[in-house]
């Protein structure tokens, strides 16, 4: 059974990048009758954004032989199937019409169209359902999926780079290169597959990122700048209309001229702070995933609101002396838990998660 769920979540991941805003899934198919040693029918996985459910492709890929063999057969599906029509139709209305026997899952759909309707679909029709299975696992596969629905906001991962010597950057703020190659490449990876990546005022200034995803194949994200007194120069890479860059800002302001692409959110002023009004409205962009980049001033608001789920650091090799201190950053994140630790070429990465089950060594 444990190999069986284990090998639909591996199917679900061939979705990264590809399926959000929608969970990845996946979906294996055996025929275990009592008595006979188990095995797969069919397969599938939540391929792309719109297109078929995990379901639909594991049914579609049961040879024509095997179909009779399905209510004689048990459905390990990774999340709980759906019941609503959306892009799709719903997959437990699929499994009913089959007539599979058993649906086992590792987690209930926090999305309230589906949100324990499924279950009692299937249940309704007879089918034996179970949950529960492996949901740890399931649940960390679609952490981005799950935070943006049970907390209203999307998942954050902060990302900066220091020196050995504990620097982040130079004391002007001018940019200094601290990682290496591999790392660079590595972090465009992850670029394309986030929904957003996000810098601070100074960080767009100084650096003039372009915020893509040059290093790696794949889509570009959305990318998003505080620019609370609409102060940013126009000529800047994040404004080349190349992908599209929201620009929060507190003051009505003048928009000197619309750029293609760029798209300006304004909070009132006396609206409480711009972080929750920043995440709030990409909650309602439907947008589930921010890769925080710096600097150094925005990672630091974003911990000490406690609002962020990874914090992904960089150690060179490289001693700067002096400059800007990142200890200042990691301070009070003492809630944050060692998740991993790998050498990416001469860097060492690692990874803290803020999570109170993963407790394996706070810092
Ligand atoms: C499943 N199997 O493989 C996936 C599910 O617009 P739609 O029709 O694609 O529906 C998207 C919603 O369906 C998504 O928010 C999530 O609740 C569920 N995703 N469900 O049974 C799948 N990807
Ligand atoms: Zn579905």
């Amino acid at each position: 059974m444990n190999q069986f769920m284990r090998r639909a979540l591996e199917l679900a991941t061939l979705g990264r990048g590809y399926v959000s805003p929608n969970p990845m899934v996946g979906c294996v198919i055996v025929h275990d009758p009592e008595g006979t040693e188990p095995r797969i029918i069919g397969e599938g996985w939540h391929q792309r954004y719109g297109e078929a459910h995990a379901e639909r492709n594991a049914i579609a890929s049961v040879r024509p032989e095997d179909l009779p063999l399905l209510p004689q057969s048990t459905a390990y599906v990774t999340l709980e199937p759906c019941s609503h029509y959306g892009k799709q139709p719903p997959c437990a209305d699929l499994l009913i019409e089959k007539q599979i026997g058993c649906v086992v899952c590792c987690n209930d759909d926090p999305n309230p169209l589906v949100s324990g309707q499924g279950f009692a679909k299937l249940r309704a029709a007879g089918i034996t359902v179970e949950t529960g299975f492996l949901s740890e696992i399931g649940r960390e596969l679609n952490a981005r999926f799950f935070t943006f629905f049970e907390q209203s906001r999307p998942y954050i991962m902060l990302k900066w780079a220091e020196t050995s010597d504990g620097f982040i950057g130079a004391e002007g703020g001018q940019p200094v290169k601290i990682s290496g190659d591999l790392a660079n490449r590595l972090v465009h990876r992850w670029r394309s597959e986030e929904d957003a990546i996000m810098v601070g005022t100074n960080t767009a200034r100084m650096d003039n990122p372009r915020l893509n995803t040059r290093l790696w194949p794949g889509k570009n994200p959305t990318r998003i700048v505080i620019d609370k007194n609409l102060s940013l120069p126009a000529d800047l890479n994040l404004f080349d209309g190349t992908q599209s860059t929201i620009v929060y800002h507190e003051s009505e302001g003048e928009i000197v001229e619309e750029r293609p692409n760029v798209i300006h959110s304004i909070t009132p002023r006396n609206a409480g702070p711009i972080l929750i009004h920043l995440l709030n409205d990409l909650h309602e962009r439907k947008i589930q995933s921010v890769l925080v980049e710096g600097g150094a001033k925005l990672l630091q608001s974003f911990i000490e609101a406690g609002l962020w789920d990874e914090m992904r650091v960089f150690r060179s090799r490289m001693m700067l002396g002096k400059g800007r201190f990142a200890g200042a950053i990691k301070a009070p994140a003492v809630q944050g838990s060692l998740s991993s630790r790998e050498m990416i070429g001469e860097d060492e990465l690692t990874i803290y998660k803020n999570s109170p089950e993963n407790e394996s060594g706070a810092i």
